[in-house]
């Protein structure tokens, strides 16, 4: 199995380039962001609990979305690999899907970390607020927020995997179809290797 991490913080082009990569590499997608916002429009009771969450900025508790997480994998037990976007975003939802992945006698292969300049995320995430409708994109004190709770907590993801040597840093700057070659490229580089 090919599983791959794409990292980045709040507006790095996550969601852009995985709908890319999965239909490419022929990935099942799982973003925690997309599997949120589906519990907020069914107005489950999850979805009620992380709706106000989301719209301060702040994660949602680890056990909630390791436990969406879990049921995914075990929803898709025959798939050439995971993309993971969006998670793990702590330490512990790192730790908690390397012990999920192991049980599949599989693990991470790599991890993909986009670099965008703080100023440029504001940027894009003002304008996705513009149409999205989402709540926690139209508001700069939210987004700023967003962003610490990025550095304050999600930035020692990339430590973790880094000790296993599975971090590959990838411009995220530039047009999207540029963003999507260069990322293509390490993949391509670790499939024939
Ligand atoms: P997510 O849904 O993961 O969303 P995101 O990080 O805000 O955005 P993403 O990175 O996917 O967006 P993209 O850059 O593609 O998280 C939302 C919230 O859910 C979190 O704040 C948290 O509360 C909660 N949550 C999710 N997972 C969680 C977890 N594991 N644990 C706890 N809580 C969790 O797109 C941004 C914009 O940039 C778009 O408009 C796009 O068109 C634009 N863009 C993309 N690439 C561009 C480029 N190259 N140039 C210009 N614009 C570009």
């Amino acid at each position: 199995m090919f599983n791959l991490i794409l990292f980045g913080p709040p507006g790095s082009g996550k969601g852009t380039q995985s709908e890319k990569l999965i239909v490419k590499y022929h990935l099942k997608h799982l973003s925690t962001g997309d599997l949120l916002r589906s519990e907020i429009n069914n107005k489950t009771p999850l979805g009620l609990e992380a709706k106000s969450i989301m719209e301060k900025g702040h994660l949602v508790p680890d056990e909630v979305v390791i436990g969406m997480i879990s049921s995914a994998l075990d929803a898709n037990p025959a798939v050439n690999g995971f993309l993971f976007d969006g998670f793990p975003r702590t330490s512990a939802q790192a730790e908690a899907l390397d012990k999920l992945l192991e049980l599949k006698k599989t693990s991470i292969t790599v991890m993909l970390a986009l670099e965008v300049s703080e100023e440029e995320l504001v940027k894009r995430l003002l304008k996705r607020g513009q149409t999205s409708g989402r709540s926690d994109d139209n508001n700069d004190t939210v987004i700023r927020e967003r962003i610490i709770e990025y550095n304050r907590k999600t930035a020692a993801v990339a430590d973790h995997y880094r000790k296993l040597n599975k971090v590959i840093m990838v411009k995220g700057e530039g047009g999207v179809d540029e963003i999507f070659a260069a990322l293509c490229k390490e993949i391509d580089s670790r499939i024939k290797s």
